[in-house]
């Protein structure tokens, strides 16, 4: 039987909703290392854009990034990453449902914003982590990571994934805004991410 489905969504790019001043650079740096097609619509923070009724029916919590593909609404960096990482296998940047990588993979990307991103903002704000808030301090968040990545290159070894590209932003991050690491596996780990032709460009 001959069908007609959505015809608005069918063949349209992708849209990432896009602030180069913002954690909409990672997902930018996603969506390229998948290949992806895609529209960036610029978003202009001090028009308040992202807090319009509009945009707040893409992402309720008025923030960057977000992405709309066809009718799905993505928002939350972590989730951009992991929705985009499963729409594309050929990309080849996440474990396997059901392979024995997909547990850690996605503890490590849960991990890069839910302790990774808040220890480091303790520490740049020079406030004491306290137990409670459900995260580490910055030196155990640290030790964490030196920990995952072992000898590298990457946090699945040979194997780059959308895990590097979340804690690897993070890492990318410290390295422009916090105290440096000292962390000479951590400082190789920055270098090798900026080596790759899509890294993220904040600002740029
Ligand atoms: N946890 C969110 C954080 C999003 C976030 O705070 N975005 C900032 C830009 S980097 C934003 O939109 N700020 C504008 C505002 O809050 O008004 C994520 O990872 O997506």
């Amino acid at each position: 039987m001959f069908c007609i489905q959505n015809e608005t969504a069918i063949g349209e790019p992708m849209k990432l909703y896009f602030n180069p001043h913002s954690r909409a650079v990672v997902s930018k740096w996603m969506l390229d290392e998948c290949g992806a097609e895609y529209e960036l619509v610029p978003i202009d923070f001090l028009k308040r854009e992202h807090k319009t009724p509009e945009f707040l029916k893409i992402n309720p919590a008025g923030k960057l990034p977000a992405l709309v593909d066809g009718e799905a609404k993505v928002f939350e960096g972590a989730a951009i990453c992991l929705y985009l990482a499963d729409k594309y296998p050929q990309a080849r940047l996440a474990p396997k449902s059901g392979s024995p990588e997909r547990g850690r993979y996605l503890s490590l990307m849960v991990y890069s914003t839910s302790q990774l991103e808040p220890a480091m903002a303790d520490r740049m704000l020079k406030v004491e982590t306290l137990p409670q808030r459900g995260w580490t301090d910055f030196d155990t968040a640290l030790n964490v990571v030196e920990e995952e990545l072992g000898k590298g290159p990457y946090l699945f070894g040979d194997w780059f994934t959308a895990a590097d590209v979340m804690i690897g932003s993070m890492c990318i991050w410290m390295r422009r805004w916090a105290a440096p690491t000292g962390r000479p596996a951590i400082d190789a780990y920055v270098e090798r991410l900026l080596a790759r032709p899509h890294v993220m460009k904040p600002g740029g």
